[in-house]
């Protein structure tokens, strides 16, 4: 099986910079070596690059780096759908989640060249449900999910070719919700399980109910990964780190499960911001969470000290 890995070093659309470190952080991590390990041909695409943008003004005075966030949209869809098209599984290191509104819609556009319905597990703090106009923060990390399920609103991102339909969508982890966000997730009906819900259900049932739609609808799978899904006392490396995230185990669990399922067709690795880290250990935990989906086992983890 193949993987590649691309790094996408934007930063822009977060509060803080850092994210920009992020694809050298996981390469120095040793991601690309346990992949390896795990007996998947790796293939390192390097990082992209955007040039100086023209500032961008918007009706929104809170938005920043406009002009750069397209930039990266337009390189990263391009690229998404080439290497959605190349690899079996492609995985791509933010950078912060505003990268998710690239990759997405290029991932969906191969989708659509396969015929095939694409799915979105949203791992998450937030829901990143924002439009150009509700934005209060200004901070452009937070819209991926309107811009790729086409909501009305953004005329300033480059023109979208094809949406993920919201009812394909599955968010979990979901604990800090702008009012305009909770009126999207409404709006949509997008299938959200906050922690309140996790709590009770646990991680596993939902997960799989909705990998049971993946497989009933031959869909392809892409799974964002947001740092601050985690909770900040196992991954401090993210600039928006919210209280009562995942453990290490619930973490594992899932992409355990999902490397079970054998659905995953991409994956995006966002927000570490390596530069609020000790020692790498975010960094570490996000290789090893990477390696779980996979392939690797608890028991071959007990027989390697990595
Ligand atoms: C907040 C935070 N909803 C905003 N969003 C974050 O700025 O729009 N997303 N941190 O990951
Ligand atoms: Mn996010
Ligand atoms: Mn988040
Ligand atoms: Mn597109």
């Amino acid at each position: 099986k193949t993987c590649s890995l691309l790094g996408a070093p934007i930063q822009t659309g977060a509060s803080q910079p850092g994210c920009v470190m992020g694809p050298a952080a996981l390469r120095t991590a040793g991601l690309a070596r346990v992949l390896a390990e795990l007996e998947w041909e790796v293939s390192d695409l390097g990082d992209l690059a955007i040039g100086p943008q023209t500032p961008l003004p918007h009706a929104n005075p809170a938005i920043h780096d406009l002009a750069e966030t397209h930039a990266w949209i337009t390189i990263l869809a391009r690229a998404a759908q080439d290497a959605a098209r190349d690899f079996d599984l492609p995985v791509f290191m933010g950078g912060d989640h505003a990268m998710a509104a690239g990759t997405v819609s290029g991932i969906a556009a191969h989708a659509a060249s396969l015929n095939r319905p694409l799915f979105v597990l949203w791992l998450d703090a937030h829901p990143d449900l924002h439009t150009l106009d509700t934005t209060t923060s200004g901070n452009l990390h937070g819209t991926p999910v309107s811009y790729f399920t086409a909501q009305p609103g953004f005329d300033a991102y480059p023109p979208l070719k094809h949406a993920v339909d919201p009812a394909n969508i599955c968010m979990m982890g979901i604990r800090s919700v702008d009012p305009a966000e909770r009126d999207r997730i409404t709006a949509t009906g997008i299938e959200v399980h906050d922690m309140r819900a996790l709590d009770e259900t646990g991680v596993l049932a939902p997960l799989r109910a909705f990998l049971k739609r993946v497989r009933a609808a031959n869909g392809l799978l892409h799974v964002s990964f947001d740092v601050d899904f985690l909770d900040p006392a196992i991954a401090p490396a993210v600039g928006t780190t919210v209280p009562g995230g995942m453990t290490f185990r619930e973490a594992h669990l899932i992409m355990e499960e999902l490397c079970d399922s054998a659905l995953v067709t991409s994956l995006d690795l966002v927000e570490l911001n390596p530069f609020l880290d000790e020692r790498g250990r975010t960094a570490k935990l996000i290789r090893d969470l990477t390696a779980s989906l996979f392939g690797r086992r608890v028991l071959d983890r007990m027989t390697r000290s990595y």
